[in-house]
């Protein structure tokens, strides 16, 4: 209820329907084994996809929902060490603490910028771990951003579980190990996005995500995607080579987007997010006329 009541506020805050509203989701989400969970199954992605990209929609004007994984990348934090605060902060002689020399414009530089997004109404966080809170909780921010219509957008690049095991025949405490070699049937998670489409947000403008490590198979699965799911564009991304290039699979064409190798701090998200903007304001020029 809480969640409903931030997000509605959030897409409340004086957008009259002309703010963009991008939900950005990011990470991946696990399937827990037991319903006092000590095991589960994972999703790779360390949300670095999410969190640039979330960077790059604000710049350009955006609102964003950061529905992400408790853990992973999050935005305005890619200059920041690993382990920020045991890194950044040292303690000095007079036992204050303060931000290590080496780390000091970039962590001032991450609360600055991150400061001003959150105050300015412009990035709201939501964390997630299992693959049920991230469903629920997609779906409480598609049906309260209904009211946005064409402006809102869909940003799908968390990576999302396929198999599941159902609460009602989960075992309640820890598996034993004694009991010899697991045998635990998955179930498919229903595929949500043509719900998000037809349902929860028809007039939204949705990008989903496909990953593949076999290259073959990547652009006939994205396109199979987008017209299975109704989607306006499929990011298609192999793992190995997902930081240098993607392509946008659409109804008109196939993209390639490639990350500028002539700036060390450049990253693909920049002229991937630049895209997809470009297209979500064709999206909302036609919806309107
Ligand atoms: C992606 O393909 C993302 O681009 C990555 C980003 C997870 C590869 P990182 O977080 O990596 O920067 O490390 N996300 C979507 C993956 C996914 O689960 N797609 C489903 C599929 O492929 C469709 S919803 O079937």
């Amino acid at each position: 209820m809480y969640l409903f009541a931030n997000c509605v506020a959030f897409f409340k805050c004086d957008y009259e329907g002309t703010r963009r509203v991008a939900c950005v989701t990011s990470g991946g989400t696990t399937v827990p084994l037991e319903q006092r969970c000590v095991r589960y199954i994972d999703n790779f992605s360390s949300g670095h996809r999410g969190a640039a990209s979330t960077e790059h929609l604000i710049k350009m004007g955006y609102a964003v929902i950061f529905l992400y994984r408790r853990g992973t990348c999050e935005p305005y934090c890619s200059s920041l060490p690993d382990d920020a605060f045991l890194e950044c902060f040292e303690v000095t002689k007079e036992s204050a603490v303060q931000v290590c020399q080496p780390y000091s414009e970039a962590v001032k530089r991450a609360i600055r910028d991150h400061h001003a997004a959150v105050a300015g109404g412009l990035l709201l966080k939501l964390p997630f771990t299992t693959i049920f809170e991230y469903l629920q909780m997609l779906q409480m921010i598609a049906v309260s951003s209904r009211s946005l219509g064409p402006c809102s957008m869909f940003y799908l690049a968390a990576a999302v579980s396929d198999f599941y095991v159902p609460w009602k025949s989960m075992a309640e405490h820890k598996i034993q190990s004694g009991s010899g070699p697991l045998d635990i049937q998955l179930l498919q998670v229903p595929k949500m996005l043509s719900v998000l489409r037809k349902e929860w947000a028809p007039m939204a403008f949705c990008i989903s995500f496909k990953l593949e490590t076999d290259a073959e198979i990547l652009l006939e699965k994205a396109d199979m995607a987008r017209k299975k799911y109704g989607m306006h564009a499929v990011v298609a991304n192999e793992l190995l080579s997902r930081k240098e290039q993607v392509v946008v699979v659409t109804n008109n064409g196939k993209i390639p987007v490639y990350r500028d190798k002539t700036s060390s701090d450049s990253d693909v998200e920049k002229p991937l997010t630049k895209l997809l903007v470009d297209r979500h304001s064709v999206y909302i020029k036609d919806s309107n006329t």
